[in-house]
């Protein structure tokens, strides 16, 4: 169905089409689900959105894992209510996605076979309740300064469905400094942990905003259409200059030797991640590549029977509808 539609697409790109669609994004309208789009457009949000839906779902793997061990009642149902909150996010995303012609079977098919990504901070481990600290902070930090401006973004659905996730990721955010705070007014020990936590987690989090923009792949023609609203290093330039304070703040060191405010600037000068490491991640040989697939093919596995239990009784009521006309 969607391999149909980007070809059918493809041939009706002509100049004037792509250049009345090219006004409309310029204008800042919002394009919707039946609007005329270039194939490219819609290949590149069915890619984008796609991901950001298979890295919220991915993303409760980490977290959940630490759900049993929350070392208190109130700390466990806040974590459980994040966790449960990142699924509703994959939802939205996964609705939103649909409207552009392709099904969620297939984009979980796509993930499952290795044809689409998910996002890299995913494939590393939690190894410490501090890193529930670290993850809510960082990772949810990072994630809020890459979609807020996608609220702006050029596609309705992907837009609206972004209000809602911003709201959530922020208090998810402030949950994480909450727990980084604990951390590090208790004992030495557990300062200890907070600092190893964000030792392991800062760079991951640098890596989240993609590749350097010299090595980005889509940038240019992402951010022309309104799908993208600036730029990787942009967005990670922010980040550091968001972050480097709160880390002063709970008395934690970043751990780049050569973090540095610069007067000329206006921001922090910072080390860049080792983008090897990266790419060797988005490849699929991160630390917990393997195990974050094969727990995402179980449970399409384990679902199995729910899905067939559901076209079996929409059949049934189709049936039964037609009987009755
Ligand atoms: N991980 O041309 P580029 C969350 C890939 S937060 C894996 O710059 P683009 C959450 C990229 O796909 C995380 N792959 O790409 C938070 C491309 O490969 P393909 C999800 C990455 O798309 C807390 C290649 O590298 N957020 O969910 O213009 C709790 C070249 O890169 C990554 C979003 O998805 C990465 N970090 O820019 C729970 C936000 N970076 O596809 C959950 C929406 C790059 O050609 N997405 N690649 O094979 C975006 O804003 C953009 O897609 C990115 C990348 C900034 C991530």
């Amino acid at each position: 169905m969607y391999a149909q539609m980007v070809k059918s697409e493809a041939t009706q790109d002509d100049p004037d089409m792509l250049a009345a669609f090219q006004a409309r994004v310029d204008a800042g309208e919002k394009i919707e689900p039946k609007d005329w789009m270039p194939a490219g457009y819609r290949k590149t949000l069915i890619r984008q959105i796609g991901q950001h839906a298979h890295s919220e779902i991915v993303g409760q793997l980490p977290e959940a894992n630490w759900i049993a061990r929350a070392p208190t009642l109130e700390r466990k149902a806040n974590l459980l209510a994040k966790v449960q909150d990142e699924a509703g996010h994959g939802l939205y995303l996964y609705c939103a996605v649909e409207t552009l012609g392709v099904s969620r079977d297939e984009l979980t098919e796509m993930l499952l076979d290795g044809r689409m990504k998910y996002s890299s901070i995913f494939n590393y481990p939690t190894l410490t309740w501090a890193d529930m600290g670290a993850v809510g902070w960082l990772v949810d930090g990072a994630a809020i300064m890459n979609q807020v401006p996608l609220q702006r973004t050029s596609y309705g659905p992907y837009a609206r469905s972004m209000v809602r996730i911003c709201k959530e990721e922020s208090f998810h955010q402030r949950q994480g400094f909450h727990v980084m705070m604990a951390m590090v007014k208790g004992s030495e020990a557990q300062k200890r942990m907070a600092q190893d936590a964000l030792n392991r987690f800062w760079y991951p989090a640098l890596m989240m905003f993609g590749p350097s923009d010299k090595d980005s792949v889509h940038s240019e023609q992402s951010m022309s259409w309104k799908i993208k609203m600036n730029t990787n290093d942009e967005l990670r330039q922010k980040f550091v200059d968001e972050t480097v304070p709160q880390a002063e703040y709970l008395g934690l060191t970043i751990p780049d030797e050569h973090m540095k405010w610069n007067e000329d600037t206006g921001h922090y000068d910072f080390t860049e991640p080792d983008w090897s490491e990266f790419f060797e991640v988005i490849q699929g040989n991160g630390p917990c590549n393997v195990d974050r697939i094969a727990a995402r093919q179980k449970a399409w596995d384990d679902g199995a029977w729910v899905r067939e239990a559901m076209v079996a009784h929409a059949e049934k009521k189709q049936s039964r509808k037609s009987a009755a006309e």
